[in-house]
């Protein structure tokens, strides 16, 4: 069938098994054939083809609510309501995005991208529609490694309390984005294979349903009977304690005994939670048989082969540099523990693991309990090293303020993929760290200007024992700079002076430094020579050095990937006005909007953070100075 014909997804209610069957490979064949040119999560997506299909079955979106946990796997919903035809611009600048998106579809309720909040939007939803005295059904769709977030665990004890009416699909693949981890993992593998304690609490149950009146004693001793039954046959029935049905585990794959399911799960009053088992990248080879996570999200792929295509680089990625280093100390220090909440495959822990598996945790979804943690660690003693993305560090702000910095603790953290990362769009861009991290007393923050200043940043981390310290690198590759044979450590709020220069300063720092040495090559060829500043510690800042360039009165511009707001450029704004300075000062940055999808450097180009504009407001700059001459004080 032409998917791209597909307007609503109620065409599927008349399709019989067979059609079904066709319709399952179709969406195969189509989303891997269109993620290997875009890339894309194409293992999360193969998974849920069946279980996509029976649920647009079983329900009435937008009346009834489907709440995709992650969103990651939300290809399939998007072709069936109506979305195929956009596929060639998944993830790309104004194209389909590979998560929900409320503006793109009435069908989209909740837009997501990072984990564990189907459960809470799910309550609320819920309790909107009984208070609004709606008959809908909301319907939360989480994943085994979603459900180890904090968040999940925090709503599915609320929702079992309030008996709230929902129907939430646990979809376990056995994968989070990497192999699954944690106790409430092994839970679900022990529920996985208690085929027994299903069939056989079947059984009780329609028994009890035959006994015409249940009264009194012999009611509760039937209970009991069922309580017991529980714990002989499988331990901790966890779900049923926390006040859901449980229904399952189901085959994820048979549209037929999911629909059947289903149904069953809607006549429920109360809260119902319905097992089902996928196989992650389900009918495609490659896809299929990847045990690390490596097909969770690729870029392009050639589709025969499932070989990657892979693009030019210079230098090494940087998650890897940085693990590698730490990887190095660990051999030496043996204080060093690292620490990752579910991405030891995207931070590039790998090494470490194989190489320090006693010193090395991957401590599920929970970037919150990983840095309370780390502090915990600090307090003994330890020097905890914990990788964690500028954009997941945002669910631990708290952890890092009241646990780590008040207690002024040696834990370093390593803020992977900070910075614009392009396709994955508004709620991955990692531009936020900067603002709400330089407000919190104790922490240094800082940015290498390249890889080896990388390495050395990594020892300077380690080295030092004054309380949190946090290094931000970006996603994607270095430049190829060679790497000196012996990490050494740098002066604490130091920077470096890159270019000298009289006419302005620009203060700069990580992933901005080559448009701006760029810029200042143009400039001097235009007569305007400007200093350009490695401002490579946020915090503290080189005040000596700012007094320096600021008592010159020289104008100066700051150029930061990362929000204007609370950002470095406002630290030098602050500098200034508490030290009285009357420097003209300008910031180039991220203004106060969210950074949609798109390769990094068209997204550049869209908020100004360019070549081009840095050579117009430095020209600007210093004509108005030269004019007006310095304000003093
Ligand atoms: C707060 C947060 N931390 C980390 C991630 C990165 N991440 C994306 S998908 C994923 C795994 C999700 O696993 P699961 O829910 O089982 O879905 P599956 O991909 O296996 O279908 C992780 C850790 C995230 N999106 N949000």
């Amino acid at each position: 069938m032409d998917l791209n014909n597909i307007t609503s997804p109620s065409f599927l209610k008349k399709l019989n098994k067979k059609e079904l069957d066709t319709l399952a490979n179709d969406i195969r064949s189509f989303l891997i054939n269109k993620c290997s040119i875009t890339g894309g999560h194409i293992g999360p997506n193969l998974g849920v083809v069946e279980l996509t299909i029976a649920l647009h079955r079983a329900f009435s979106t937008p009346k009834d609510k489907f709440i995709w946990d992650v969103g990651h796997q939300s290809y399939v919903h998007k072709i069936l309501t109506g979305r195929a035809s956009q596929f060639d611009s998944l993830r790309q600048y104004k194209g389909l995005s590979g998560f929900p998106k409320r503006n793109e579809s009435e069908h989209d309720e909740w837009e997501t991208g990072h984990s564990s909040t189907s459960l809470s939007a799910a309550m609320g939803m819920a309790v909107a529609r009984d208070l609004k005295k709606d008959d809908s059904y909301v319907v939360p769709i989480i994943g085994d490694g979603a459900l180890t977030g904090g968040m999940a665990l925090e709503a599915l004890n609320h929702i079992g309390h309030e008996k709230t009416r929902m129907i939430v699909i646990l979809n376990d693949n056995e994968m989070s984005i990497a192999p699954n981890v944690g106790a409430l993992h092994n839970i679900l593998g022990r529920l996985r294979t208690a085929k027994e304690y299903s069939k056989a609490k079947e059984e009780l149950e329609s028994l009890m349903k035959k006994i015409p009146v249940l009264g009194g004693k012999m009611a509760s001793t039937a209970e009991r009977v069922k309580d017991s039954l529980k714990y002989l046959v499988v331990s901790g029935v966890f779900f049923e304690e926390m006040g859901f049905k449980y229904l399952g585990p189901i085959d994820g794959h048979d549209i037929d005994s999911l629909e059947k399911t289903l149904d069953y799960a809607k006549k429920a009053k109360g809260p119902v939670l319905v097992h089902v088992i996928t196989k992650k990248g389900k009918g495609y080879k490659p896809a299929e048989e990847d045990t690390i996570g490596t097909w969770h999200g690729t870029g392009p792929y050639k589709m025969e082969t499932g070989d990657f295509v892979k693009s030019k680089t210079k230098g090494p990625g940087w998650s890897s540099l940085v693990s590698e280093s730490v990887r190095k100390l660990m051999e030496t220090d043996e204080r060093i523990v690292a620490i990752t909440p579910a991405m030891p495959v995207g931070s590039k822990m790998e090494g470490i693991q194989r190489d320090f598996p006693h010193r090395f945790f991957d401590v599920g979804i929970a970037e919150q309990h990983a840095v309370t943690m780390a502090a915990g660690l600090a307090t003994q003693g330890m020097k905890p090293y914990l990788a964690i993305y500028s954009t997941f560090l945002q669910r631990a702000y708290d952890q890092v303020l009241h646990d780590v910095a008040r207690q002024n603790l040696n834990v370093f953290i390593g803020i992977d993929r900070a910075g614009l990362v392009g396709a994955d769009g508004e709620t991955h861009q990692g531009v936020y760290d900067i603002a709400f991290l330089r407000h919190i007393p104790n922490i240094v923050l800082m940015m290498p200007k390249d890889e080896n200043e990388g390495q050395h940043m990594v020892k300077t981390a380690v080295e030092y024992n004054d309380g949190p310290i946090a290094m931000r690198y970006p996603r994607g590759n270095g430049y190829g700079v060679p790497l000196d044979e012996e990490m050494t450590t740098i002066p604490i709020g130091s920077w470096e002076v890159l270019r000298e220069g009289q006419s302005a300063s620009i203060l700069t720092f990580g992933t901005t430094i080559p448009m701006v040495m760029e810029a200042a090559e143009e400039l001097s060829e235009k007569g305007i020579h400007v200093q350009v500043v490695n401002a490579r510690f946020i915090k503290p800042m080189d005040e000596g050095m700012l007094h320096e360039i600021m008592s010159s009165k020289m104008p100066i511009l700051t150029v930061e990937e990362a929000v204007l707001q609370g950002g470095f450029g406002s630290a030098v704004l602050e500098f200034a006005s508490d030290n009285n300075y009357y420097n003209s000062i300008e910031r180039i940055g991220i203004p106060d909007l969210f950074v949609e999808q798109g390769s990094v450097d068209l997204l550049l180009n869209e908020i100004d953070i360019t070549k081009e504009e840095i050579i117009k407001r430095i020209e600007i700059l210093v004509s108005t100075n030269d004019r007006l001459g310095t304000k003093t004080v």
